[in-house]
């Protein structure tokens, strides 16, 4: 590893699932890469003052804090990581660029379109100043999917006819699980379209470098009262120790959408949380004039691949392991074969990040690829909304009124 005096002084707000996630990559990037600066893991924000020390100690942070914008208004801080419920991301990211802090958010961007066209436009008034941003969508830096991508630029698969993609989890099945911040409006903006859906749509954008352009959805909450989680704020857990008390779900449990790409190709897209048995399946297919690709997260270093150019006696799909030194990301891990997992991908995005500061650049995804994502998002809620009617996406630079 280089020798660098380069310090990034991080400081993180939110501790629970992508918090762990991300302090892991953070304590990971500067021991596995070769980078221009070093990572300096200086503050942790959570509103619990007891879970927050407890999340600093665990997960390797120097000091923590109760309130963020006491994060954000220190100036041995250089770049802030959200990674709270939807709700606060614009909020946090406003004031955190405008304090002359780089951002990482997490994703979704916002919980509408007027956030994340606020904090795209906030994000390039300060990338003037040589500040920089980007979104959190980590399934882009799985080796695989970097590969897929390189692949389909390169034309191995020729006119991009289809993508066909599922993200699919099941941990709402149960009607008695209690009706926690992301399947409320107001805190997750939406439900597994915004949560998993925004996965899909970020990662099939990318992958082809094409747009969707317009869809036709049908989003449904399959379960739509359940049980306040214990000690609700605000609300007795029980009504006079009878029966839980409830509270109306208020996302969509689920959103399937067919959509056009602005290349020409036609796209079938689904996000459901009451897949039963399925815990985190993504699956992305990509036909094209030339040839297939498949990418499974539950077979992340691999890739399937239909060559149409190879001689036709010999067609058929090959498994690429991903795995190679030459392979995006991994010269930095194990011998070839040595499969990597779920928690890499972040290490990865820690990398580009980094790298990216510390140069000059910009990261992607940008704020404003993160924009199209929100835009495609509402496209598929206005969709829903009029009984699957065809729906434009809305550009990203809002026509003005005259
Ligand atoms: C949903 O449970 C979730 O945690 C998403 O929010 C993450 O983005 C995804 O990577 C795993 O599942």
């Amino acid at each position: 590893m280089s020798t660098t005096d380069r310090e990034l002084r991080v400081g993180m707000v939110g501790y629970a699932f992508m918090g762990a996630a991300h302090s892991q990559a953070w304590r990971t990037v500067n021991r596995v890469y070769d980078l221009p600066a070093r990572v300096r893991m200086a503050a942790i924000c959570g509103r619990d003052a007891g879970k927050v020390a407890d999340a600093a100690d665990r997960l390797g942070w120097e000091t923590y804090t109760t309130d963020w914008r006491e994060l954000i208004a220190r100036d041995d801080i250089d770049l802030v990581d959200v990674c709270t419920p939807g709700d606060s991301h614009a909020e946090i990211t406003l004031a955190a660029l405008a304090a002359g802090k780089h951002v990482l958010c997490e994703k979704p961007l916002a919980n509408s379109v007027t956030e994340a066209r606020a904090m795209t436009a906030a994000a390039a008034t300060a990338q003037a100043a040589g500040i920089r941003s980007m979104c959190g969508f980590n399934y882009r830096r799985v080796p695989a999917v970097t590969m897929m991508q390189q692949m389909v630029a390169a034309g191995r698969l020729g006119t991009i006819r289809h993508v066909r993609a599922v993200y699919l989890q099941d941990w709402i099945v149960d009607p008695q699980f209690p009706l926690v911040w992301r399947l409320q409006k107001d805190k997750a903006g939406s439900g597994a379209l915004g949560d998993i859906g925004a996965h899909i749509i970020d990662l099939t954008q990318f992958v082809t470098g094409q747009r969707i352009s317009g869809v036709s959805a049908v989003t449904e909450t399959f379960v739509k009262e359940r049980p306040l989680p214990a000690g609700s704020s605000g609300l007795a857990a029980t009504v006079d120790g009878s029966a839980p008390a409830t509270g109306q779900v208020t996302v969509d449990d689920a959103a399937v959408f067919l959509a056009r790409l602005d290349g020409g190709g036609l796209a079938t897209y689904e996000a459901s949380r009451f897949a039963t048995g399925r815990k985190n399946a993504l699956r992305v297919e990509i036909n094209g004039s030339l040839g297939t690709l498949v990418f499974d997260l539950e077979r992340l270093n691999e890739l399937e691949f239909y060559d149409a150019t190879r001689p036709a006696a010999e067609q058929g799909f090959s498994r690429i392991l991903v795995t190679e030194g030459d392979h995006p990301y991994m010269s930095a891990w194990w011998p070839p074969g040595h499969i990597i997992g779920y928690e890499h991908s972040f290490t990865h995005q820690m990398r580009d990040l980094v790298e990216a500061v510390a140069t000059g650049a910009d990261p992607a995804p940008s704020f404003a690829d993160a924009l199209q994502v929100q835009l495609v998002l509402d496209a598929v809620e206005r969709s829903a909304r009029l009984g699957s009617a065809w729906t434009e996406v809305e550009p990203a630079l809002a026509q003005v009124a005259v």
